[in-house]
């Protein structure tokens, strides 16, 4: 359907066609970074799933490749789900996955390269063992699956990988951790890595250190995709080997509770070690939230998000720090620095733009300290999804941008709502509002966010990345993200603006820093033999 077309992003990842869902597997070998990706090769929703595959010398320049692996044995036929790729000291790897039986139990699999020398990695072999581990007992056949990247114990010189899953017993999320010297054999560690009762299935659990640079003492990352409420969730803590238990470093911020990868539609993430570079990146799901049947008439559906590296915030040390990687800055094509201006409180601004659906924004703003200091009265209770959006004026926001808007009918907010507590302290919430995003009815409309923390001295920033369909934002140099899928019928082409605005009924807000970039395609290609 060419009318939908326009909704194909420039520089996100995604498919040629179909449906994708999970990245699975990211891993960098031998001067390629490696996306395999939950896919269904015959249509634009959720079934027959295999693994796509597609390589990157930059992450952000990609090649289609063949897939990987198609559900074709009696134990993955209903499915090759999501697995982890595990690098070796020698430099060799595999990929354990979930595979679906005949009979829907999801049991672990083991594939390794074909090729070790093909450094596309274009060929997988299944392992004659497969299936090699099968849900334990207690464990329910369909609740066991997304093994994660296996880490080496030193004390007894096994590999530990962990598997999510639930207790019906309290409905609890569970994190199992086996250990394996050959990749065949596996041994359940008793008891759980992490638990937290209410929580449900736990998916694609990700288990990474982060910090312990400079000094500083490391932390480690649990991250569980909750079946329940369809977000990712992490929570920071302390990791006892020894012991089997991971012990989050406040039980008010445990899985489910407190922290999450994002704030919008983002699901089924994974990290991955970057040697190349030292860093640690991080892949998420970005699926549509129009209508299935939209869905099948463009063909295809969801995206991957921006690759984004993630490291412990040292200066909180109770949250991560989210960004693109920097390679994305190669897109920049042209830069507009807008910054200096002040915008009055119920006002908009329209920035000057040649073009405005693929942008890479910088932007920081700053409320002057007499408006804050005036401010008497405590506004509580503030929450990004049910107190109004961009529409519901306080004193001292919402304050941000516009994008994807046409002046007119639709625009999507990307903003900073500052409520003042009744100890007297700000508390920052930073928002997507999504109602006016479209005036097509069968889409999912909402305002997303939450709080975050902004230190002493700091400005509001934030990073907003647009690209056709989706806005995907970086707050407070990455500390919150926000990602909204959004589909507008009029504010698309020539007719799609940004804006700066102040709907405070206060000061006004100085926009410190604009810089907007107009972003270049990255011209997603076919893989051909002669580009090696
Ligand atoms: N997607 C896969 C499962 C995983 C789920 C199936 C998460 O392995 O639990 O496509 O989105």
């Amino acid at each position: 359907n060419a009318m939908l077309q326009w909704q194909r992003t420039g520089f996100h990842f995604q498919p040629e066609m179909n449906w994708m869902n999970d990245p699975n597997g990211p891993v960098y070998y031998r001067g390629w970074y490696h996306l395999f990706y939950q896919y269904n090769p015959e249509g634009a929703v959720w079934g027959n799933i295999a693994w796509g595959h597609a390589v990157s010398r930059d992450l952000v320049h990609w090649r289609h490749l063949p897939l990987a692996m198609v559900p074709d044995q009696w134990y993955d036929i209903n499915g090759v789900w999501t697995g982890s790729a595990t690098v070796f000291p020698d430099g060799t790897l595999n990929m354990l996955y979930t595979g679906s039986t005949n009979a829907s139990v999801q049991v672990q699999c083991l594939a390794v390269p074909e090729d070790p020398n093909d450094s596309l990695l274009r060929n997988w072999t299944k392992h004659e063992a497969n299936p090699v581990l099968l849900p334990p007992p207690g464990i329910g056949d369909k609740d066991f699956r997304d093994p994660t990247t296996a880490w080496f114990d030193e004390s007894d010189q096994t590999w530990r990988t962990v598997i999510g899953s639930k207790d019906n017993n309290g409905h609890a999320g569970i994190a199992m951790v086996y250990k394996t010297k050959d990749f065949l054999n596996y041994e359940l560690i008793p008891g759980y890595l992490h638990r937290v009762d209410g929580t449900g299935m736990w998916e694609c659990i990700d288990f990474y250190p982060v910090g312990g640079k400079n000094g500083s003492e490391e932390l480690y990352v649990i991250k569980e995709s909750s079946d329940d409420d369809r977000h990712d969730w992490y929570t920071l803590g302390k990791y006892d080997a020894a012991a089997n238990t991971f012990t989050a470093a406040d039980p008010e911020n445990d899985l489910g509770i407190g922290l999450r990868y994002d704030w919008g539609k983002f699901y089924a993430s994974k990290t991955f070690y970057d040697p190349a570079k030292n860093r640690r990146v991080l892949w998420g799901w970005i699926g549509e939230t129009d209508s299935e049947r939209a869905d099948v008439a463009k063909g295809w559906a969801s995206l991957m998000s921006i690759p984004r590296t993630v490291e412990l915030d040292e200066k909180t040390r109770t949250n991560l720090i989210q960004w693109p990687v920097e390679e994305l800055e190669t897109l920049r094509i042209k830069s507009t620095d807008l910054g200096g201006v002040t915008i009055d409180h119920g006002s908009v601004y329209p920035l000057p733009l040649h073009r405005a659906t693929q942008l890479d924004i910088e932007a920081s703003f700053r409320i002057d300290t007499a408006t804050v200091a005036a401010l008497n009265e405590a506004d509580v209770g503030y929450n990004c999804s049910t107190s109004g959006g961009s529409a519901n004026r306080g004193a001292l926001g919402p304050f941000g941008l516009l994008v994807l808007a046409d002046g007119k009918a639709e625009q999507t907010a990307v903003y900073f709502y500052v409520a003042k507590g009744l100890d007297g302290t700000l508390q920052t919430h930073f928002c997507h509002d999504e109602s006016r995003s479209t005036l097509a009815r069968d889409v999912v409309k909402r305002v997303v966010g939450y709080t975050v923390p902004v230190l002493d001295g700091e400005a509001f920033s934030v990073r907003v990345l647009v690209d056709h369909s989706i806005v995907e934002s970086f707050a407070m140099g990455g500390r919150s993200t926000a990602t909204s899928r959004v589909y507008p019928t009029e504010a698309i082409y020539g007719a799609a603006g940004a804006y700066l605005f102040n709907n405070a009924t206060g000061g006004s807000v100085t926009v410190e820093k604009l810089v907007v970039h107009e972003m270049d395609s990255s011209y997603n290609q076919i893989f051909m033999a002669d580009d090696l």
